[in-house]
C-alpha cells in the first residue's frame, strides 16, 4: 500500500501524515511538526473518513439537484442581491478549515469582483485578538519564533492554553525537552485546572480575565529590576515610558493570586532570558483579548526578548489553516497578502494584479455584526462555507434565527445535516479531507500540503473549484480559470512577488519555482527564520510600539461559565463524532461544577442542570470538581442539535466582542446553574442511530453502534412502546424486566435472537456499566442476562475509556494501579495506554495520583 504524505485537518500543529485509502494512518517521520507524532484525533483519522453521512450531491430546498442548475441559481441570487441592493447586501462566512487556495479565490471573489469586504471567517472567533495585538505592536500579523523555540526554552509559560488537549503534539515535545533538560519550567496560568495543569511545574489559578494585571504586573516587575534591555529598546521600540506608567497603575491584586505567587512567577520570568509566552483562547477569546495581548506582548518587547532561539512570544493558532486565512487575507479587515484595505496604495496594486472591475474600500461585517447585519434583514445572500455557525457563535439560537432571516442561503460541507446546513436553501457537498489538495500554514508559519489518496465521492468538488465555478456563473470565468489548486497557488505566491515593494513581513519568494506536487513543508520566508530580534519591525519608522494598557474592571458574576474544548473532540463533533474510540473519552454535554456550588444548588455527580439566561439555555451533566473554581462552571463547545437536544452551550453566551478585535468574549458567559427536575432517567444501547428527542439526550457512536444518554421531565405512557419508538424497531421481539422497589424498567429488543437495542429507565442517573450493556448489541446473548447490565465474570467492564489510542478503560487501569503501577510507564507496560500517541499520560498522571478523574456517566 503507498502511503501519501498529506497533513492533518485538526489544529494548528499541522503534523505531518502519512495516509493510505484503505484508512492506514500514521504520523510522518519527516514532518518538522511532528517527527512521527501524532495525538488521539489524528491517530482515528482513518475511522472519520467513510461516507456516512456524508452530503454527496447538491441539495436544494431540501431536494437533490444537479450542479448546473444549482450553480446558476446561486449565482443568480447573488448577482441579483448585489444589483439590486449593493454588494455590502451579501456575505460570505468561512473557516480556517478552509485550504490557502480555497481561501484565496473567496476572498478574491468578494473583495475583487463583488466590491465587499463583507467575507468573515470562524478566525474572529479564534485569532483575531492576536492578530490585533501583533499588528498594534508590530506593524504586522506576525509570530515570530518557531516551535523548535519551544524545546529551547528555560521557560515556557502556557497562558489560555490547554495545550495537553488542544495541540498534543506540541505538548509532547515540550514534555520530552523537559524529560532532556529537568531544569526546564513549565508554568500554566488558567482559572481551571487542566491537563496541561498536570504537566506544569506550577498552576497559576488566575481570577478570569486577570491576565492584564498579570502581565502589567510583570511589565511593572521587569521595569523595577534590571531585566530591561535598554538597547534593544532604545533602538527597536516606541512607547515604552507610557506602557510602564499605565502598568505601575494596575492593581495586581485582580489576578486572584497570592503575592508569593506573583512574586516567584515575575522572578521567575524577568530573571530567564530564554522564556516563550505561549497564549491561546483564555487569551484570545475576551472583551479585552487585544489588551491581554498586547500586555503580554510589552513584556517581550521591554526585554527584547523576541525572535531569539528559545525566547519570544507564541500565539498558537488553532485551526490547520488559521494563519494561511490571514495570509490571503480572509478577515473582513485585510487584503490579499497582509496588505490593508485601508490603504490606497495597497487596494491599487491587488487591484491592479488581479485586474479585478473594483476593489473593496473599507472593511466589511466582522462575524458578530454579519449575523446582527443578516438577523436585521441587510444580507440578502449569505454563503457559508466550513463551519457550523449555528452552533460555534455566541448567542447561537439567535445566530440560527439570523440566518432563518437571510432570503438565500448557501452552506457548502462536507456532510448532509448540520446545525447550519439545516438552515439553508442550497448545500453544497464539499470534498473533504482526503480527497482533496491544497495547502495550509501551521502556528510557526510552515506550509505543507494536503494531498489527496481517495477519490471525490459522489458529485462532490473540491471548495475553491465550486467557488470557481459560481464566479464562472456570474460571469469571471477569466479570472477563476483555475484548473488545478497548483494554479491557484501559484497566482498567490506571484500577486506576493507583484506586491514586494510594499514594506511587509510576508514575502512567499521561497515558492516562487515551487513544485507544487512534491512540495516539502516549508517556512515562510524561509526555514528556521524568526523574525524581530534584529529590531526590524513594519510600523511607518520600523520600531515596535509597546502600548500602554489598563486592566479592564472585573466585573462581578454568581456563575461566569467557562467554555472550550475536550482533548477527543473537533469543534461540532462532524468528523470526531463518528468514531466510537473517540467518543468514548466524555460522551455527554457535561458542566464542570466546584464542589460548594454543587451542594447549594443540590446536586452530585450524575444529576443534571440548567444552565440559562436571557441568551437561551443548555442542559448539562454534572462533574463536581474541584479543578474548577468556585462559581467558575465549565462546559465544553462541542454538542449541536444532531447530539443533544439541550447540549449547545453557546445558546448562552451573550455577543460580547473585544472592541478592537471584534473578538467574541466565548470564555465568559453570565449564566444561573440550577437542577433540572428530571422525572426520569435513561440509558439505551443500540444497533442504529436515534433522535436525540428527551429533554436531555446525548446521542454517541459505540463500537456496536449508538448510545444515548436521555432524561425527561414527563414520564412515557409505555416504556416499551417509547424504546421502540426511539429506535425504529418495530416487528422485534421486547423482553421487560421491572422493578417497583427501585423503579426501574430494563428493556431488551431483539430480532431472531440477536440483540439490537437494551434501554435502561429509572427515576435516578442510572448506574450500570455502559460499556456491558453496549457490547450485549449484536450478539446472541440471552435478552434478560444482557438486561441486568452487569459485567459477566468472564468479560469484566473495562470502564469509560482513557487511552484512546488502544481502547484502556479506567477500570482496567485502575486495576493495574492496584496491582502496583505506580508511575505512567508501569501504566504503559501493563497496559499499553499511553504508549501510542501520548495525549492521555496527564489523565494516566492524575489516575494514579488520585484514583479519581472527573468523568462522566461510568
Ligand atoms: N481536542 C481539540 N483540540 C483542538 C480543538 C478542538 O476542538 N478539540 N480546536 C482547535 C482550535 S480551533 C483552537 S482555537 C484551539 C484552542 O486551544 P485552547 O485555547 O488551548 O483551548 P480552550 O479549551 O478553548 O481554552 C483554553 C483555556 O483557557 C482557559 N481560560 C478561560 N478563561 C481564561 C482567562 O480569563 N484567562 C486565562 N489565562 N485562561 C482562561 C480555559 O479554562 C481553558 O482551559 O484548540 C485547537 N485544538
Ligand atoms: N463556547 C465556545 N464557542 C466557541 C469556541 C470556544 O472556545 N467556546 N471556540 C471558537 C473557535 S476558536 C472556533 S475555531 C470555532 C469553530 O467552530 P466551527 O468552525 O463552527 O466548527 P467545526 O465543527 O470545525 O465546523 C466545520 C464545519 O466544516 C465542515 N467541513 C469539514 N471539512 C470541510 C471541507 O473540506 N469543506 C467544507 N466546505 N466543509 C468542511 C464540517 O463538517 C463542519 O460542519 O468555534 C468557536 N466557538
Ligand atoms: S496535534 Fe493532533 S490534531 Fe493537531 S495536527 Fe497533530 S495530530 Fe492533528
Ligand atoms: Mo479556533
Amino acid at each position: 500500500m503507498t502511503l501519501t504524505k498529506t497533513t492533518c485537518p485538526y489544529c494548528g500543529v499541522g503534523c505531518g501524515v502519512l495516509a493510505g485509502a484503505d484508512g492506514t494512518l500514521k504520523g510522518d517521520p519527516d514532518h518538522p511538526a511532528n517527527f512521527g507524532r501524532l495525538c488521539s484525533k489524528g491517530t482515528a483519522l482513518g475511522e472519520t473518513i467513510d461516507l456516512d453521512g456524508r452530503l454527496l450531491h447538491p441539495v436544494v430546498d431540501g431536494k437533490r439537484a444537479d450542479w448546473d442548475s444549482t450553480l446558476s441559481l446561486v449565482a443568480d441570487k447573488f448577482s441579483a442581491a448585489i444589483a439590486e441592493h449593493g454588494p455590502d447586501s451579501v456575505a460570505f462566512y468561512v473557516s480556517g478549515q478552509l485550504l490557502t487556495e480555497d481561501y484565496y479565490v473567496a476572498n478574491k471573489l468578494m473583495k475583487g469582483y463583488f466590491g465587499s469586504a463583507n467575507i468573515d471567517t470562524n478566525s474572529r472567533l479564534c485569532m483575531a485578538s492576536s492578530v490585533v495585538g501583533h499588528k498594534r505592536a508590530f506593524g504586522t500579523d506576525t509570530v515570530p519564533g518557531t516551535y523548535q523555540d519551544l524545546e529551547q526554552a528555560d521557560v515556557i509559560v502556557l497562558v489560555g492554553s490547554n495545550l495537553a488537549w488542544c495541540h498534543p503534539v506540541l505538548h509532547q515535545r515540550i514534555a520530552a525537552a523537559k524529560e532532556a533538560r529537568p531544569d526546564m519550567r513549565v508554568i500554566n496560568i488558567d482559572p481551571r485546572k487542566t491537563a496541561t495543569s498536570d504537566l506544569a511545574d506550577t498552576h497559576l489559578r488566575i481570577a478570569p480575565d486577570g491576565d492584564v494585571a498579570l502581565f502589567n504586573g510583570l511589565l511593572s516587575h521587569i521595569a523595577a529590576t534590571d531585566a530591561v534591555d535598554q538597547d534593544y529598546v532604545d533602538a527597536h521600540v516606541n512607547g515604552f515610558d507610557a506602557a510602564i506608567a499605565a502598568a505601575r497603575d494596575t492593581n495586581v491584586a485582580d489576578t486572584g493570586l497570592t503575592d508569593i505567587e506573583l512574586q516567584d512567577f515575575y522572578a521567575l520570568w524577568a530573571g530567564t532570558e530564554k522564556v516563550m509566552t505561549l497564549y491561546s483562547q483564555g487569551v484570545n477569546q475576551s472583551a479585552s483579548g487585544s489588551d491581554k495581548v498586547n500586555a503580554i506582548l510589552n513584556c517581550h518587547l521591554a526585554t527584547g526578548r523576541i525572535g531569539k532561539v528559545g525566547a519570544g512570544p507564541f500565539s498558537l493558532t488553532g485551526q490547520p489553516n488559521a494563519m494561511g486565512g490571514r495570509e490571503v487575507g480572509g478577515l473582513a479587515n485585510m487584503l490579499a497578502n497582509h496588505l490593508e484595505i485601508e490603504n490606497a496604495d495597497h487596494r491599487d496594486a491587488v487591484q491592479s494584479f488581479w485586474e479585478s472591475p473594483t476593489i473593496c474600500t473599507q472593511a466589511g461585517l466582522k462575524a458578530v455584526d454579519l449575523f446582527d447585519a443578516c438577523a436585521s434583514g441587510k444580507i440578502k445572500a449569505l454563503w457559508v462555507m466550513s463551519t457550523n455557525p449555528a452552533v460555534s457563535m455566541p448567542n447561537a439560537d439567535a445566530v440560527a434565527d439570523a440566518i432563518k432571516a437571510v432570503p438565500f442561503v448557501v452552506v457548502s460541507d462536507i456532510m448532509e445535516r448540520t446545525d447550519t446546513g439545516d438552515l439553508a436553501d442550497v448545500l453544497l457537498p464539499a470534498a473533504g479531507w482526503g480527497e482533496k489538495d491544497g495547502t495550509v500554514t501551521n502556528s510557526e508559519r510552515r506550509i505543507s500540503r494536503q494531498r489527496s489518496f481517495l477519490p471525490m465521492p459522489g458529485e462532490t468538488r473540491a471548495d475553491w473549484k465550486i467557488i470557481c465555478d459560481v464566479a464562472a456563473k456570474m460571469g469571471f470565468g477569466d479570472a477563476f480559470a483555475f484548473e488545478t489548486p497548483a494554479d491557484v497557488f501559484a497566482e498567490y505566491v506571484a500577486l506576493s512577488a507583484d506586491v514586494s515593494g510594499f514594506d511587509r513581513d510576508l514575502d512567499l519568494s521561497v515558492f516562487a519555482d515551487a513544485d507544487y506536487a512534491n512540495l516539502i513543508p516549508t517556512q515562510w520566508p524561509a526555514n528556521d527564520r524568526r523574525f524581530f530580534a534584529d529590531g526590524k519591525f513594519y510600523h511607518a519608522d520600523g520600531k515596535a510600539k509597546m502600548l500602554p494598557i489598563t486592566a479592564p474592571t472585573l466585573s462581578k458574576t454568581d456563575f461566569r461559565l467557562n467554555t472550550g474544548r475536550n482533548r477527543d473532540q473537533w469543534h461540532t463533533m462532524t468528523r470526531t463524532g463518528k468514531t466510537a474510540r473517540l467518543g468514548a473519552h466524555l460522551a455527554e454535554p457535561y458542566l464542570e461544577l466546584h464542589p460548594e456550588d454543587a451542594n447549594a444548588k443540590d446536586v452530585t455527580d450524575g444529576d443534571l442542570v440548567t444552565v440559562s439566561n436571557d441568551f437561551g439555555q443548555a442542559v448539562l451533566r454534572v462533574l463536581v470538581t474541584d479543578r474548577v473554581a468556585v462559581g467558575q462552571p465549565f462546559a465544553p463547545m462541542h454538542w449541536t442539535k444532531q447530539r443533544s437536544r439541550n447540549g449547545t452551550v453557546n445558546a448562552t453566551l451573550a455577543p460580547v466582542t473585544d472592541p478592537f478585535s471584534g473578538q467574541p468574549a466565548l470564555k465568559g458567559g453570565d449564566v444561573a446553574v440550577a437542577k433540572f427536575d428530571a422525572a426520569w432517567f435513561g440509558f439505551v444501547a443500540c444497533a442504529n442511530a436515534m433522535e436525540p428527542t428527551a429533554d436531555y439526550a446525548a446521542l454517541a457512536r459505540t463500537q456496536t453502534g449508538w448510545q444515548m444518554e436521555m432524561a425527561g421531565q414527563t414520564l412515557p405512557d409505555d416504556w416499551a412502546e417509547f424504546t421502540i419508538m426511539l429506535t425504529g424497531l418495530a416487528d422485534a421481539d421486547v423482553a421487560l424486566v421491572t422493578d417497583p422497589a427501585s423503579g426501574t424498567t430494563r428493556i431488551a429488543i431483539s430480532q431472531d435472537g440477536v440483540v439490537h437495542a437494551l434501554g435502561f429507565f429509572g427515576k435516578s442517573p442510572i448506574a450500570l456499566s455502559r460499556n456491558t450493556a453496549i457490547n450485549a448489541i449484536g450478539t446472541t446473548d440471552a435478552p434478560l442476562s444482557a438486561l441486568s447490565g452487569r459485567p459477566a465474570a468472564d468479560r469484566p467492564d473495562p470502564g469509560v475509556t482513557v487511552c484512546a489510542c488502544l481502547n484502556v478503560g479506567r477500570n482496567t487501569l485502575l486495576n493495574a494501579i492496584a496491582g502496583g503501577a505506580a508511575t505512567v510507564p508501569a501504566l504503559g507496560d501493563c497496559t499499553g495506554a499511553g504508549t501510542n500517541c501520548g495525549s492521555c499520560k496527564p489523565e494516566l498522571a492524575a489516575l494514579i495520583a488520585s484514583a479519581t478523574i472527573p468523568m462522566a456517566a461510568e
